[in-house]
């Protein structure tokens, strides 16, 4: 057993006490009315999940299991001569709720290398993908293909008790996390004609494998963005659209490779994790049309064009948060440390300045404040990534670490199957008439 896994196995017993114990002081009360506007709204504000990893404070932002991102950024293990967190150390404190020492980190990071492999059928069909097929349409077919090799999915079929789902789940989480950076290589090689994969070096970090495959290893400024990145997009609690496809489609005891195609396929959606692409392409054409040294003037009127024409500001705006996204913030301190003078990084400073106050006056957003997808395009293309219809695989990779530590907990706790309740118009209309 892996340290992680030997961890977690001391911590569920008490963890089920926990849950029961809140349950029997807390189960029968009411978080208050649940309104008509709800069920059409989109569910906004309305308390459904149960999610341990993360919450998710309107102005504040995300705390992972109660640290923010600067105190992640304090307290975490980093990489000899590093600066930011190593997401291995993440993935352990959204695991176990605890911050784990240098050695607990290296060993996960060899533990990761030494699953990283992916099967030879998977290899066969990214390679007969055409390369205009979307990045995220792979990737999505690659780890519903992993499904082949589900350690859960062979444990149920043998008839393994519910008190030990956990466990074949903890491995196909580690397995599918491990097997990503060769998935996202692949695409990436594959789809932009990068030349064939090299392989992983077991010695290394997550971080700098993924970033020698995608061909940026050799840049120590890129593998340290990758650090901060794959810690920042892990997770956002349970609500948004990747996060809760995977718990509901994992509920019904899909594999987390199953589960975790799903919530890709929500996160290629471009209202969610595909906003990093679609932010790149705004600010290329708004940098075609006016320029990238273009004036306060040209770069409101450029924004207004784009709500008038019925689009949104694609990176603006969040159905939760009501302030800037401190991770939007890191990133953007990331970039004053290691490209101050990068001319988009400028443009994406001046569109902060200009874009929250058109907003506002438009009147429709709720939050006219930039969210993580406003920032991260400009630091990839800095560093000559500038394919961004691969953006959102990259968001991708990170998001396994956040719901993949969610479908070991709900396995673990024997989270039901999720099945709320539906009306229909009329049905309402009957329910409440003359009420
Ligand atoms: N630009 C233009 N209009 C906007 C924007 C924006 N950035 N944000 C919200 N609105 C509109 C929204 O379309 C809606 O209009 P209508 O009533 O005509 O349907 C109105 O304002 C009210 O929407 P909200 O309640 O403020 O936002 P909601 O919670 O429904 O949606 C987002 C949240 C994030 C989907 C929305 O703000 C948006 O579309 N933003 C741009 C896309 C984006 O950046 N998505 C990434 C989110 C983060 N992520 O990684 O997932
Ligand atoms: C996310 O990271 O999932 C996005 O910010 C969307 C959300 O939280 O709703």
């Amino acid at each position: 057993r892996s340290a992680l896994k030997e961890r977690l196995a001391q911590l569920i017993p008490k963890e089920i006490e926990n849950v029961k114990a809140a349950r029997i002081e807390h189960g029968k009360k009411s978080f208050g009315p649940v309104t008509v506007d709800q069920l059409y709204g989109g569910m906004r504000g309305l308390p459904a999940l149960i999610w341990e990893g993360s919450v998710l404070d309107a102005d504040e932002g995300i705390r992972f299991r109660g640290l923010t991102i600067p105190e992640c950024q304090e307290l975490l293990p980093k990489a000899p001569g590093g600066n930011e967190p190593l997401p291995e150390a993440l993935f352990w404190l959204l695991v176990t709720g605890e911050v784990p020492t240098q050695e607990q980190v290296t060993d996960l990071s060899k533990d990761w290398a030494a699953r990283a492999e992916i099967p030879s059928f998977v290899e066969e069909i990214l390679d007969r993908c055409p390369p205009t097929l979307h990045p995220m349409s792979q990737f999505s077919l690659a780890v519903t293909a992993l499904n082949h090799n589900s350690a859960f999915a062979a444990a149920y079929q043998k008839g393994i008790k519910k008190a030990d789902y956990w466990e074949p789940t903890f491995e196909d989480t580690m397995d599918l996390i491990a097997k990503l950076p060769n998935i996202a290589g692949r695409i990436y090689r594959n789809v932009y004609g990068k030349g064939k994969v090299p392989a992983i070096d077991v010695n290394k970090d997550y971080s700098a494998n993924l970033s020698t495959l995608l061909g940026f290893g050799d840049n120590e400024a890129f593998v340290e963005l990758m650090r901060l990145y794959i810690t920042i997009h892990s997770d956002h609690e349970g609500g948004n659209v990747s996060a809760h496809t995977g718990k509901l489609v994992g509920s019904a005891l899909s594999d987390p490779f199953l589960a975790f195609a799903a919530s890709l396929n929500g996160l290629a959606g471009p209202l969610h994790g595909l906003a990093n692409q679609e932010v790149l392409l705004w600010l290329t054409k708004m940098a075609d049309a006016i320029g990238v040294d273009a004036t306060d003037e040209q770069v409101k009127q450029y924004a207004w064009d784009t709500l008038k024409s019925g689009k949104v500001v694609p990176g603006y705006g969040h159905a939760v948060l009501r302030k800037t996204d401190p991770r939007y913030t890191a990133q953007r301190e990331f970039a004053l440390k290691h490209l101050p003078e990068d001319k988009m990084f400028k443009l994406v400073g001046q569109i902060y300045n200009i874009v929250p106050n058109i907003l506002l006056e438009a009147g429709k957003a709720k939050n006219p404040w930039p969210n993580v997808d406003a920032h991260s395009g400009v630091l990839l293309t800095h560093y000559g990534m500038k394919e961004m219809n691969f953006y959102t695989v990259l968001f991708g990779v990170s998001r396994a670490f956040g719901v993949g530590a969610a479908l070991i907990w709900d396995r673990a706790l024997g989270a039901p199957l999720e099945r709320p309740k539906s009306y229909s118009t009329e049905s309402i209309k009957k329910m409440f008439a003359g009420k």
